[in-house]
């Protein structure tokens, strides 16, 4: 007898002790928390940073973060379709070509996954911005007028004659991102007083310093009347390319003017030889909002439910060799 109320109580104690845990701990039941991030150029720096502080978000909230390259869109679609044979519960996503948009948005719908894109905005098939995913960018067009004004005060600096100086825009127009930051530059420059006639484009197959590379070489080999360039691009790839193929046919610091936009490894990297190229400087945006940001609000979106802003345009700052540390220190980075 005694045995029997003694058996019912600890029974009944246990039902209630489970049932308040049942209650009060919802996220027991439900699977850890694990975000993909997509990018479209892992070997690029500015993407390796990205993923970076997309790390240090998951670090800090203890889930996991699921990084993959996807340089077409057949790895992306693969992707996707593993992280949710993964049960990942969203991802962020620069995709290879915008293009791809509503495939991005469909397949995300059909495994039940939250989506986020970063830097370059999806469009659809009429190539309006997808406005129901969420996207943090840069301001183009702000800070391609950025990169015109560097470009135009250092050629104050040096006292070049406005009207003989070319200058070489590397193109990648089907990205809208990549043609705002360029039109920004031309137009500052042109506002200034830079004939449009002076301004040629170079059109990039890819993103990459290789297609700027190649791009750049033929427009400096039909045009040889310049002694003096400016070159500006999408990112500081864009402007690399072009320094070395100006190099190879003599054009070095004293003749070429360089601003790239983005301000990682690739910069950092061409600052730290002990002579200084053509490459003058970048606009400094910030890797650490593109990837910690997107994440963390990513990873609140799945558990507190809290749906990100729709737009998100983030700015820059002109870096150079001589203000780097600085500049970089004010970004946190
Ligand atoms: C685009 C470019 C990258 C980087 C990013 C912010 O995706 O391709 O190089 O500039 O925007």
């Amino acid at each position: 007898m005694v045995r029997t109320i003694w058996s019912r109580l600890v029974a009944s104690t246990l039902t209630a002790a489970f049932c308040t845990l049942a209650v009060n701990s919802p996220a027991l039941a439900a699977d850890p928390v694990k975000i993909g991030f997509l990018v479209k150029q892992a070997e690029e720096p500015w993407f390796q940073d990205e993923w970076h502080y997309a790390e240090q978000a998951a670090h800090e909230k203890g889930f996991t973060l699921v990084k993959i390259g996807v340089p077409n869109g057949e790895k992306m679609m693969a992707a996707i379709d593993n992280l949710a044979a993964q049960k990942a519960q969203g991802f962020v996503i620069c995709a290879p070509d915008v293009k791809l948009g509503t495939a991005v948005e469909r397949t995300a719908k059909r495994n039940n996954l939250k989506v986020i894109s970063v830097d370059d905005q999806l469009i659809d098939g009429s190539g309006k911005a997808i406005s129901s995913i969420p996207h943090m960018g840069i301001s183009g067009y702000d800070i391609g007028k950025q990169v015109g004004q560097g470009l135009l005060n250092e050629i104050k600096a040096r006292g070049w004659v406005l009207s003989e100086v070319g200058a070489m825009r590397l193109a990648f127009d089907q990205l809208p991102t990549a043609q705002q930051r360029t039109q920004g530059a031309a137009d500052a420059l042109k506002a200034a007083g830079l004939p449009a006639a002076n301004v040629f484009d170079a059109a990039q197959a890819k993103t990459d310093t290789e297609s700027a590379f190649n791009a750049a070489n033929i427009v400096f080999t039909k045009q040889t009347k310049f002694k003096h360039w400016v070159v500006f691009g999408l990112n500081d790839e864009a402007v690399l390319g072009t320094v070395r193929a100006a190099e190879g046919r003599g054009l070095r610091n004293d003749a070429v003017i360089g601003i790239g936009i983005g301000g990682s490894k690739a910069a950092l990297n061409e600052f730290a030889k002990p002579n200084p190229t053509a490459f003058y400087g970048s606009v400094l945006i910030s890797s650490k909002r593109h990837g910690y940001e997107t994440t963390m609000n990513m990873y609140k979106w799945i558990t507190e439910n809290k749906l990100p802003a729709a737009v998100t345009f983030t700015s820059g700052v002109l870096m150079t060799r001589q203000n780097q540390a600085a500049v970089r220190a004010d970004f946190g980075l």
